[in-house]
């Protein structure tokens, strides 16, 4: 089933120091740290490690000066054994006794790390005490019952794994978009930088802006001539742990973490979040994990044909392939070819026939339809829309004016409302909503969430910035709503009393594992109650879901929405949220014109929690594009003016 590849020691590429990149060197220090617990090892052998694997990644200093110079004896953090490491590794491309280390942890280990909630102790714990070394043996354990009776295991946790199992097995090979897109344009740019490369694009499901990216697809323009010492440039790229195929005008190859020049950014995640996904243990996984990326080199007056065939999606280019043949003509990666001419010639010979493309739009232009963006391209309508022109208005980020749905140190966030309001300004927002917790979130045992009575108390200073911004004659304003608790029999959290006072109230369930436990039923039942609360206007992260991580409760969501429409026909105000989050991305993209069509307002949230987590909004408008979301359809793009007197009402 699953098969994630072991770790391997980094091999030299170059014939002179230094051998290795610094986030190279970072990541082995980081993996032998692991390893080392695996093995139970010495606590401060293994935090060495540690320490200095976060040293180095964190350093602004040319890591090969420092070694040459002897400096780096003298870094925090760094200690003799692991300087003279470094030093050897630079210098020589070797890695001292560590290979024996990689060899002797059996491989399945490893992959066990990729299990939500697994750590290296559990692990080493499993493998002595049941000879577990793979995922299979420990799947088969699982459903033998073997895991409950041990030592701080239990039914809960047994099950947890199994869980774990099945969505690793599903999500295998897959990344997020956010982190698929910090690959896809990082290796996009050392693609283009290439001499003989007159310009590459990212394809695929990264630029349909899919939730979650397989492999990536660049598209180069290269003359004929030039494709041979083209490919060397691309295997000569360090950041390639892996060359699968290179030939036939096409390379293949896995692309690891050091590719990103900034470091892998995980943006925001929240407590929740960062629980669900594994904590700690989840970040050393992402920021050692590879990406599968191909590039394909085409004469540049192919291009076009080539970007579009390789964007996708299948079912979109099978629909373009018929129209093209309703059309006498034969749609395919190197062109628009006249049939009847091209007879039994294939490939760029056949191409000769083809009708000339300057980019997408004329090949589209070519069979009677408008150019379609990218993240429309699923054959989910877009070609009849663009046969009759009447494609949707995409939403841009530049359109919105705000968002909801945010939150501050009062609960789980780490700035305040001044340092919020000014990030907001910046991205020249009429509006930002500020919704903290309410009381009843917990998060590990502790309260996140505010009591009403300090919420009701930011609001008094929520009043009194307005003031000053109105008076300033600033064309800004905070929102001030709560994000509710919705309990598991629908009620929201907070007394009526208090949720009256709030510009608005995003209610949204938190209680995961009741929800997950029952079914659609009665889940959609609490949810209609909820969104029937004359307080409730926000619907947030409707499902709950976090990718890759886990799946949302049951839900009938149409029949949610459909109430919500509703509601929204008698004058209420009921939205559903797109939470931004990468992680999230819920409601999904495929739900956005079922609402849409019910006359519920969308709102796209970041659900900040600092200031930079704002910057997540930008996600939410790519998932509201794919959901074919026009302005008009987001409570975003009303001015502060407006959005400020539609939730005094
Ligand atoms: P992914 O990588 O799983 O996230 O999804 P995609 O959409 O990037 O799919 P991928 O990488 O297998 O192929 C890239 C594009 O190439 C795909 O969106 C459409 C095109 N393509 C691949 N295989 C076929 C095929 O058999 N028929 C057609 N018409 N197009 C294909
Ligand atoms: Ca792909
Ligand atoms: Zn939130």
């Amino acid at each position: 089933m699953v098969s994630i590849k072991a770790w391997a020691l980094p091999k030299s590429r170059r014939n002179k120091p230094p051998h290795f990149s610094k986030s190279q060197v970072a990541t082995v220090l980081e993996q032998v740290a692991t390893l080392l617990k695996l093995k139970d090892a010495n606590p401060f052998r293994i935090r060495a490690y540690e320490n200095g694997s976060r040293t180095i990644a964190s350093l602004d200093r040319d890591l090969w000066e420092l070694s040459e110079s002897g400096e780096i004896t003298g870094v925090k953090g760094i200690g003799k054994g692991i300087a003279a490491l470094i030093g050897e590794s630079l210098g020589e491309g070797t890695w001292g006794d560590l290979q024996s280390l990689y060899d002797e942890t059996p491989a399945g280990m490893i992959e066990m790390l990729a299990i939500p909630g697994l750590g290296p102790k559990r692990i080493k714990q499993l493998h002595d005490e049941l000879g577990i070394d793979s995922i299979d043996e420990l799947s088969a354990a699982c459903n033998d019952d073997a895991i409950s009776s041990l030592e701080g295991f239990g039914e809960k946790s047994q099950q947890k794994i199994l869980d774990g199992i099945d969505l690793l097995a599903r999500f295998q090979g897959r990344r997020r978009l956010n982190v698929g897109l910090l690959y896809g344009e990082a290796f996009e740019a050392m693609v283009a930088k290439i001499d003989g490369v007159e310009h590459a694009q990212l394809a695929g499901s990264a630029r349909r802006r899919r939730e979650t990216v397989g492999d990536l697809d660049i598209v180069a323009a290269v003359k004929p001539e030039n494709v041979e010492a083209v490919t060397e440039a691309i295997l000569a790229i360090p950041d390639i742990t892996e060359v699968k195929g290179a030939g036939d005008s096409k390379v293949s190859v896995v692309l690891e973490a050091s590719i990103l020049e900034h470091g892998m950014d995980l943006g925001t995640i929240d407590g929740g979040v960062f629980h669900a996904i594994g904590g700690d243990d989840y970040s050393g996984m992402e920021s050692s994990g590879t990406i599968d990326a191909q590039v394909r080199m085409v004469p540049p007056h192919v291009f076009a044909f080539t970007l579009a065939y390789f964007t996708g999606s299948k079912e979109h280019n099978i629909r373009m392939r018929q129209l093209a043949i309703d059309n006498g003509l034969r749609l395919n990666e190197f062109g628009l070819i006249d049939d009847e001419k091209a007879g039994d010639l294939k490939g760029l010979e056949a191409a000769k026939f083809s009708l000339e493309a300057k980019n997408e739009e004329d090949i589209y232009h070519h069979l009677g339809l408008d150019w379609v963006p990218p993240e429309l391209r699923e054959d989910m309508g877009e070609i009849e829309a663009a046969l009759e022109k009447t494609l949707p208005r995409l939403v841009m980020p530049t359109d919105l004016k705000g968002s909801f749905h945010n939150h501050t140190i009062l609960s789980d966030g780490v700035a305040t409302l001044e340092q919020m309001a000014a990030a907001a300004m910046d991205m020249d927002w009429e509006f930002l909503g500020i919704a903290d917790h309410s009381s009843l979130l917990n998060i590990g045992g502790r309260q996140i969430g505010a009591d009403a009575e300090d919420m009701l108390e930011q609001g008094g200073k929520i009043r009194s910035l307005n003031e000053l911004w109105s008076d300033g004659g600033k064309n800004f304003r905070l929102l001030h709503g709560a994000e509710c608790d919705i309990l598991s029999d629908g009620s929201l959290d907070y007394d009526e009393e208090t949720r009256r006072q709030l510009h608005h109230v995003v209610a949204s369930v938190h209680q995961l594992s009741t929800w997950r436990a029952r079914d659609e039923v009665e889940n959609t039942e609490a949810l209609i109650k909820a969104i029937e609360d004359p307080t409730m206007t926000i619907l947030g992260h409707p499902t709950g879901r976090i990718l890759q991580s886990r799946d949302g409760f049951d839900v009938d969501i149409h029949a949610v929405l459909r109430r919500m429409g509703e509601l929204n026909a008698e004058g209420e105000l009921k939205s559903v949220e797109i939470n931004a989050s990468p992680y999230r991305l819920d409601l999904d993209w495929r739900y956005c014109r079922f609402a849409r069509d019910q006359g519920v307002p969308i709102c796209i949230n970041p659900d900040a929690h600092n200031t930079t987590g704002l910057r997540d909004v930008w996600f939410g408008v790519q998932i509201a594009r794919k959901g074919w979301l026009e302005p008009k359809h987001l409570l975003n793009c009303y001015t502060g003016e407006e959005i400020e007197s539609l939730l005094s009402k």
